[in-house]
């Protein structure tokens, strides 16, 4: 039986005192040894049809940015890591892109990389949308699950905007199709039941030491992170096909420092980013360029303000629209985009 909610359990497992054995000649009472730290480390697969909400939760979770969020389905196509590190436990946190039948070589890639979440993860998070209704997407979803030795979490997101009593019908239907270890309600926009989320996966998450750093929280490179903040822009700004057909290849990164005109005589670092926008046609690069070229430029501010919030300096950005030809199923241009991860 799934269950919606659970309260903490003792984590004292651990570190229970040996029977003393009988002293030999009379010491100073022993101080009881202090309990060992419990520390809780594993891969939690965060997997659900696409634009359910996964990139919004990781983020939630992480208090911080490290994947793009769209209102287009299919925004991650590739699997990030988010690692979150306490005292407690580090929990390594897989964002995926949305489960779909693929087409294209580009979303037969994108499904690889959930199955490989799927394998290689402790715990399973399904993300489902409270707002929309279960039809065949979902369905093929379960069929994939159901394949998973792991335990699966339900996780029924965006509850902010559904009345109350729209979840349970919900829980109840889920409850009948998959042997869910946990089911619960969630806002990854509004921190609702987060905290309840968090306490659950780290009672299932394994005894292990950490497999990360502290200071480490994605394992994304800074180039593939600048060519998704220029994505999720173009996302922002356009519709129909387009989303689908876009890509962002990062030519160069270029940082170095430059005469500062405010102090003379000083220096001020200045990053410099050139950067491919692929679509697959001729009439899907004037859509991206816009009228009088509106639509990338208001891209190219909205990106840069961005970046420059990350490195913390003056960011110079040319983006330059190309049409690639069935990108999405060369390998070539694949491999291209994939290997800016790092
Ligand atoms: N109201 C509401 N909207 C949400 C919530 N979580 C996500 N969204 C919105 O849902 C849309 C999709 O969010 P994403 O996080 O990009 O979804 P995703 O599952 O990562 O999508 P793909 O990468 O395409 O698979 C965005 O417009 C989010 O703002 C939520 O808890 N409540
Ligand atoms: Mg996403």
């Amino acid at each position: 039986m799934p269950r919606t909610a659970k309260k903490e359990t003792a984590t004292s497992k651990v570190a229970t005192a040996k029977p003393a054995k009988p002293a030999a000649k009379k010491r100073a009472p022993a101080r009881k040894a202090a309990p060992k730290p419990v520390f809780k480390t594993g891969y939690v697969a965060l997997v659900g049809r696409p634009n359910t909400g996964k990139s919004t939760l990781i983020n939630a979770l992480l208090g911080q940015k490290v994947a793009i969020v769209s209102d287009k389905p299919q925004t991650t196509r590739i699997s990030i890591l988010g690692i979150k590190t306490t005292d407690k436990g580090q929990t390594v946190f897989v964002d995926n892109p949305g489960i779909h039948k693929p087409l294209h070589t580009l979303n037969k890639r994108m499904m690889n990389f959930v199955y490989s979440s799927l394998e290689t993860s402790d715990v399973v998070c399904l993300l489902i949308d409270a707002t929309e209704k279960f039809g065949h997407g979902d369905e093929y979803v379960l069929e994939i699950l159901h394949r998973v030795k792991t335990p699966v979490f339900l996780l029924i997101n965006k509850v902010d905007v559904v009345r109350k009593d729209k979840v349970l019908p919900i829980i109840d239907h889920y409850k009948d199709l998959f042997p869910f270890r946990e089911i619960v309600p969630i806002s990854a926009l509004k921190g609702i039941n987060l905290d309840v989320l968090e306490k659950l996966l780290t009672e299932i998450l394994p005894l292990a030491p950490k497999l990360y750093s502290d200071e480490e929280i994605s394992d994304q490179s800074e180039r593939f992170l600048f060519a998704e903040i220029i994505r999720e822009k173009i996302l922002k700004y356009v519709t129909e096909e387009l989303p689908f057909v876009t890509a962002v290849y990062i030519e160069t990164i270029e940082k170095k420092e430059q005469a500062d005109w405010k102090k003379e005589g000083e220096t001020r670092p200045v990053t410099l980013i050139r950067a491919s926008i692929f679509v697959e046609k001729d009439n899907h690069r004037k859509i991206v360029i816009g009228r009088h070229g509106s639509l990338v430029k208001q891209v190219g501010i909205e990106a840069r303000r961005e970046i420059e919030e990350h490195v913390g300096h003056k960011v110079y950005l040319d983006l330059q629209v190309r049409v690639r030809e069935h990108w999405r199923d060369s390998e070539d241009v694949l491999d291209l985009i994939e290997g800016q991860k790092g």
